[in-house]
C-alpha cells in the first residue's frame, strides 16, 4: 500500500508516528505490512535567521520519526543545550526570542551549506534523512518538501505607527515572538503562486493508494500545501482515496494557532467547518472522507449532507495505539 501524508509539524508528525506504529503492529486493516509512506511537508514556516535556513516542519517530521525530537517542545532536539543561543544573546544579536539549540544548529548548517552549493531543498532533505530516517525505515518512508522554491508565510498585524495601520511579520515572529496574541488581519503566502511542486510530490499524490490529510493546521500547514500549483488538481484527479482528520476538537485546537488563523480566513472553528473548507471531492473539494472527534458527533450530519463521508471517533493522539486507531478509522471510512 502506498500512502501519502500532507503534513505540517507537530500534529502531522505525531499522526505519522501512530500510522507507522499501526502498520508495524498490523493495527490498520487494509494497509499492507510492507506499506510505504511519502510525507509531503509544509515549507511555509521556513525562515532565514542568523544566515541559516530553518525548515521547522521538515525538521519536526524528520526528528520525530527519527527519534531525535524533544517531545515536550514538539520541535528541536531532545537533550539540547543552548550555548550558541546564549552567546548570540551576549552579542545582543537579534532575534534573541528564536531558540536555536546547539544540536539543532548542525542541521541548519548542513542544510545551508548544501543550499549554497546549489542543491535543491528536496535533495538536502534526502541527505539529512539518510541519517534520520534511512536506518529505521529504509526506503519505506520518504520526506519531501512541498516545493523546492522559496515560500514563506507572512502575517499582517495591526500597527498604529504605520501609515497603512498594518505591518507584515514572518509567521515565526507572529507565532514565536507574538504567540499569536495579536489579531492576524491577513495572511500572505509569499512565493506560493509562483512555486512548483518539488520532484516526486505530484507522483506521490497520483500514484498513491491512499492520501491522508492529518490533523495539521488547516491554514498554514495543509492550506499552503494545497496552494502549491498543481497539487489541488492532483488530489481531485488521483485514483487514491483521500481522507482527512480534524485538528479542531470541541471547537478548539489542541495547540498552536489554528483557531486564530481559521478566523482570519473566515472559516468556522469547528470540525465540520474545517471539513467543509477542504470540501468533498465530488463537489470540487479534496476529500472523500472526514473524521471528527467523538465529542463532535453533532457535526457529522452537516458534513455528510455536503456529500462528504464523515464519522465521529476518538481523535486525541494520546499515545501510539490511540493514533493507530485513528489511522485505522480513517482507512475504514474511505474503504
Ligand atoms: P505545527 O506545524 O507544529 O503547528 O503542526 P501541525 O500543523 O502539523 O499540527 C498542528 C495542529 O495539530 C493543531 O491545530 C492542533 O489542534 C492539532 N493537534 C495536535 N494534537 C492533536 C490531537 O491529539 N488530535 C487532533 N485531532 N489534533 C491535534
Ligand atoms: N517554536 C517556539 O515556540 N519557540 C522557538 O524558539 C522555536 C525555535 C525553533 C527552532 C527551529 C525549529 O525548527 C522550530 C522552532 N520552533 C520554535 C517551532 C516553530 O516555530 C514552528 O514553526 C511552529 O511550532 C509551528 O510549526
Ligand atoms: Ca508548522
Amino acid at each position: 500500500t502506498r500512502i501519502t501524508v500532507l503534513s505540517g509539524g507537530v500534529g502531522g508528525a505525531r499522526f505519522l508516528q501512530g500510522l507507522w506504529h499501526g502498520i508495524e503492529q498490523r493495527l490498520v486493516p487494509g494497509v499492507s505490512p510492507d506499506a510505504r509512506v511519502t510525507v509531503v511537508a509544509n515549507t511555509g514556516d521556513d525562515w532565514w535567521v542568523h544566515g541559516l535556513k530553518i525548515c521547522p516542519d521538515l525538521d519536526t517530521v524528520m526528528y520525530t520519526l527519527g527519534g531525535g525530537i524533544d517531545h515536550e517542545r514538539g520541535w528541536g532536539r531532545r537533550e539540547e543545550t543552548w550555548h550558541a543561543k546564549e552567546e548570540l544573546a551576549g552579542y545582543g544579536v537579534e532575534p534573541t526570542w528564536f531558540g536555536l539549540g546547539d544540536r539543532d544548529l548542525a542541521t541548519h548548517l548542513v542544510r545551508t551549506q548544501m543550499l549554497d552549493a546549489g542543491y535543491p531543498l528536496s535533495q538536502v532533505t534526502d541527505a539529512l534523512c539518510r541519517r534520520w530516517l534511512e536506518p529505521t525505515y529504509g526506503d519505506r518512508v520518504r520526506l519531501l518538501p512541498m516545493t523546492d522554491d522559496r515560500m514563506e508565510t507572512h502575517v499582517a498585524i495591526a500597527d498604529p505607527d504605520s501609515p497603512s495601520g498594518r505591518r507584515v511579520v514572518h509567521f515565526q515572529e507572529y507565532w514565536v515572538k507574538l504567540r499569536a496574541q495579536v489579531a492576524a488581519e491577513a495572511l500572505v503566502f509569499v512565493g506560493l503562486e509562483e512555486s512548483s511542486p518539488a520532484p516526486g510530490v505530484i507522483d506521490a499524490i497520483t500514484d498513491a493508494d491512499l492520501v491522508v490529510v492529518p490533523p495539521s493546521n488547516p491554514v498554514v500547514s495543509v492550506g499552503t500545501i494545497l496552494g502549491v500549483p498543481r497539487v489541488r488538481e492532483a488530489l481531485v484527479a488521483t485514483r487514491a482515496r483521500v481522507v482527512g482528520l480534524s485538528p479542531i476538537v470541541g471547537g478548539h485546537h489542541l495547540r498552536g494557532m489554528a483557531e486564530q488563523l481559521l478566523t482570519t480566513i473566515g472559516v468556522e472553528v469547528s470540525a465540520a467547518g474545517v471539513g467543509l473548507h477542504y470540501g468533498a471531492r465530488s463537489d470540487g473539494g479534496v476529500l472523500d472522507g472526514w473524521l471528527v472527534d467523538e465529542g463532535d458527533v453533532a457535526d457529522v450530519r452537516r458534513v455528510t449532507e455536503a456529500g462528504l463521508a464523515c464519522r465521529a471517533v476518538p481523535l486525541l493522539m494520546t499515545d501510539l495505539d490511540a493514533t493507530a486507531a485513528m489511522a485505522a478509522a480513517a482507512v475504514d471510512l474511505v474503504s
